[in-house]
């Protein structure tokens, strides 16, 4: 077998193409499913949502991705097609099973695992001998040994002989156009050392780069959460740097790209009006409550996620503070919200900052308007210049392509304050425009 790093985009050999069996048909599972077609295997997708597999089956992708749609539609053409079905028997022909579903957060931040327990319910169920069982979900230190392997625990069907189990955690970044599913190394350990040895060999067939074997499961499953805290920890540092900036009238765009002349010992992150999607401000709570649990508090991963969950209020106290300056009280105050996905380029909307600053601004604000391009059915208006129209002030809270060089139209609309939630306009262009700016941090 090739390593990794010598496969290409040939096809795998056809005695090592598998029967793979893709359960969750999202984010991850659905481009996992393309890429392992792409590859040669077999492929069933398997979602219990039937809208999405309907969706599927008419080669139209659930998410809005162009290149997911494009695959779609080429895999469509070519014949090579997915089967998609909401039939769970189908697991039984598989030789691998790999699970994408989601493993959320609930109201009390404690790990929500509801998904994940089902989908393993399901596949022990249908369980055959011989199968290869890999989770890719994101999960706690400790879900694959505690959790998840007694649901196939049973007398004569031994772990690493009869069946095997196995970890790979997703590493994807929605929208990223240079690492993709394929390109990104992945960590991988089993319950068991054979059962990891299967399943780097299959990943082998998959991706690109490296695929690192750790010497145990629980250190596999500990570095997804942790390469995410890592994010978590230092935006909330330049989110709390950005508010003590704010008080000192220093520029902190400016203090960033000063700071990362250093050729090593620091890695720039941004502030801005919050922190969304369904990885960075969720998996943090993995490993906080997995300590907890354990008797430890891990305070600064708290205190963390409190910095970061408080930056949509102080986008809006911000808001309210600048209108107030010019007279504008909120109950008067007629305000546009650019942008409701968490990050720039996804129709996303999960753990989104622009909720939150929604939310707390239709408690007060006399007049709403709400535009995202890539999320029309969470918008009051169907495009930029109706969500400027008659309005005080624009808060800008997600940087999408299509907010950018908006500075003139924002003052032909006669904006009075610019909230840049992203820091994303242009700040010197909107003062010259005779408008307010207020970044975060800036
Ligand atoms: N954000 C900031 N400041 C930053 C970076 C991000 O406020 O410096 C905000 C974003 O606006 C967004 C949230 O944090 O609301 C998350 O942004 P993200 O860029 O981390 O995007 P995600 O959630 O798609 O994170 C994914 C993750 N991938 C996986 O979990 C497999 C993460 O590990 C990656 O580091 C991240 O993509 C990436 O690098 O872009």
């Amino acid at each position: 077998m090739k390593e990794g790093s010598q496969i290409k985009d040939e096809k795998i050999k056809m005695n090592d193409s598998k029967n793979v069996c893709v359960v969750g048909l999202g984010y991850v599972g659905l481009p996992l499913a393309l890429l392992t077609r792409e590859k040669g295997h077999q492929v069933t997708g398997l979602d219990i949502n039937r809208e999405t597999i309907e969706k599927l089956k008419q080669g139209l992708s659930p998410i809005k991705d162009k290149e997911i749609q494009d695959k779609l539609s080429l895999q469509n053409s070519s014949g090579t097609k997915i089967r998609f079905t909401s039939d769970m028997s189908m697991l039984q022909s598989a030789e691998i099973i790999i699970v994408c579903v989601p493993t959320p957060v609930d109201a009390e931040h404690k790990p929500n695992l509801r998904h994940l327990k089902s989908a393993c319910q399901t596949i022990a169920y249908n369980i055959k001998p011989g199968q290869l069982v890999i989770i890719e979900s994101t999960i706690f230190p400790g879900t694959m040994q505690e959790i998840v392997l007694p649901f196939f625990q049973k007398p004569d069907f031994n772990i690493g002989s009869d069946f095997f189990l196995a970890h790979c955690p997703e590493r994807l970044d929605p929208g990223n156009k240079i690492f993709n599913i394929g390109n990104i190394p992945r960590v991988v350990g089993g319950i068991t050392e054979n059962c990891a040895l299967k399943a780097k060999k299959f990943y082998q067939t998959l991706i690109s780069a490296p695929v690192i074997k750790l010497s145990n499961i629980k250190a596999v499953e500990t570095t997804k959460v942790v390469e995410n805290t890592f994010r978590d920890v230092n935006i909330a540092l330049v989110n709390e740097l950005a508010i003590a900036f704010d008080t000192m009238g220093i520029d902190v765009l400016e203090v960033i790209k000063g700071a990362s002349t250093k050729p090593f010992a620091f890695m720039a992150h941004f502030p801005g009006c919050g922190v969304g999607g369904h990885c960075i401000p969720v998996d943090p709570y993995y490993l906080i409550e997995k300590s907890r649990e354990q008797g430890f508090n891990p305070r600064f991963l708290s205190m963390a996620r409190q910095i970061n969950d408080d930056m949509p209020l102080y986008t809006v106290q911000k808001t309210r503070r600048s209108l107030q300056q010019i007279g504008i009280m909120f109950e008067k105050a007629r305000i546009a919200i650019l942008g409701v996905s968490y990050k720039a380029g996804v129709d996303d909307i999960r753990e989104s900052p622009a909720l939150r600053i929604i939310e707390e601004l239709q408690k007060e604000v006399f007049k709403l308007d709400i535009f995202d391009p890539y999320t029309p059915n969470k918008s009051t208006v169907s495009d930029l210049d109706s969500a400027l129209q008659s309005k005080d002030c624009a808060i800008l809270a997600t940087n999408h392509p299509e907010f950018k060089d908006i500075e003139e139209k924002l003052s032909r609309h006669g904006i009075k304050v610019v909230i840049d939630g992203r820091n994303f306009l242009d700040k010197d262009k909107i003062i010259k425009l005779g408008m307010i700016y207020r970044g975060i941090g800036r």
